[in-house]
């Protein structure tokens, strides 16, 4: 389905997950739907194989498809991944109460390095998530770091780290290398969360609402500082954030500051009287001047 521009994300918005490697769409799925979903999620879903399309996987009039045909959800998705996404997995997590162990910080793939495309992992929670039932962890801006799967997973608690607390019907796009983990449930209620990834079929290239792109609030969301990337380490996250930012606008020459426009400094004349003896021996024209 192709969504009306009006639900797509701005390039502000845009620019937030750029820099954060998430955004959270709170309380956007209807009561009537979340409790619909419980008892599917309970019973559990079949399997597909990796990059199944969308409409065979969820076809019309499934509880996923009207979950993720709501306009908010589906604007968000097509933004991001485009129309008619793959399904790359799906998977029903439910801590019960007092139960699981805090997952192993991971990011979930094993060594994805795609620096021109991502994946991007939908996160539902049908019922309100609070601290004690085990929100999930995750790290703001460590998308752009990529580790192995769980190469991460000694630690426990990173600086910046956040925990999800949500109300009922919250859904959560997250950029695939975005570090994160499950906790402990140490509460009487069940926590459910059903979690499913989307492989892009087009080009990531201006998908989005792309009327406000030149507002100085999408450069302010590009530039945000988080408490782990502190001097640095906060500079290169400038680097990483404008190499996606070039990607997903088509602007080759979009930049924070100086430091990828000098990245990539190569120019390609050869001086006065030098040599290049891989083009064997060739000699620049004279009077080229410096
Ligand atoms: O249960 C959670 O909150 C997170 C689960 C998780 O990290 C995952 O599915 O990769």
């Amino acid at each position: 389905m192709i969504v009306d521009r009006k639900h797509l994300l701005s390039s502000v918005e845009m620019a937030h997950f750029v820099a954060h490697g998430s955004l959270a769409l709170e309380g956007v799925v209807p009561d009537v739907l979340n409790d619909r979903d419980i008892a599917v999620l309970e019973t559990g879903l079949p399997a597909h194989p990796y990059g199944t399309p969308l409409d065979t996987v969820f076809p019309a009039g499934t509880f996923v498809r009207d979950l993720l045909d709501l306009p908010t959800v589906a604007g968000a998705v097509q933004s991001l991944v485009g129309p008619h996404p793959a399904i790359d997995h799906h998977a029903v997590h439910v801590r019960p109460p007092h139960g699981g162990e805090a997952q192993p910080m991971h990011a979930d793939a094993v060594l994805d390095t795609r620096v021109d495309a991502f994946d991007v992992q939908l996160m539902y929670y049908p019922r309100a998530v609070t601290l004690e039932q085990g929100g999930t962890l995750s790290v703001p801006g460590t998308h752009l770091r990529r580790i192995n799967e769980s190469a991460i997973g000694r630690y426990q608690n990173l600086v910046g780290q956040t925990r999800l607390v949500c109300t009922a019907g919250t859904v959560v796009l997250l950029h695939h290398g975005i570090w994160h983990g499950g906790r402990r449930n140490d509460s009487d209620v069940p926590r459910y969360m059903f979690k499913i990834r989307f492989n892009p079929t087009v080009r990531q290239l201006r998908l989005w609402n792309t009327d406000d792109i030149d507002d100085p609030a999408v450069r302010a969301e590009l530039s945000t500082a988080l408490p782990w990337a502190t001097g640095p380490e906060g500079r290169l996250e400038l680097v990483n954030r404008a190499r996606l930012w070039r990607e997903l606008t088509g602007d080759a020459d979009f930049d924070i500051d100086y430091y990828l426009t000098r990245e990539q400094l190569r120019p390609q004349l050869i001086a006065p009287g030098a040599t290049d003896t891989r083009l064997g021996g060739g000699r620049a024209a004279d009077g080229w001047g410096l």
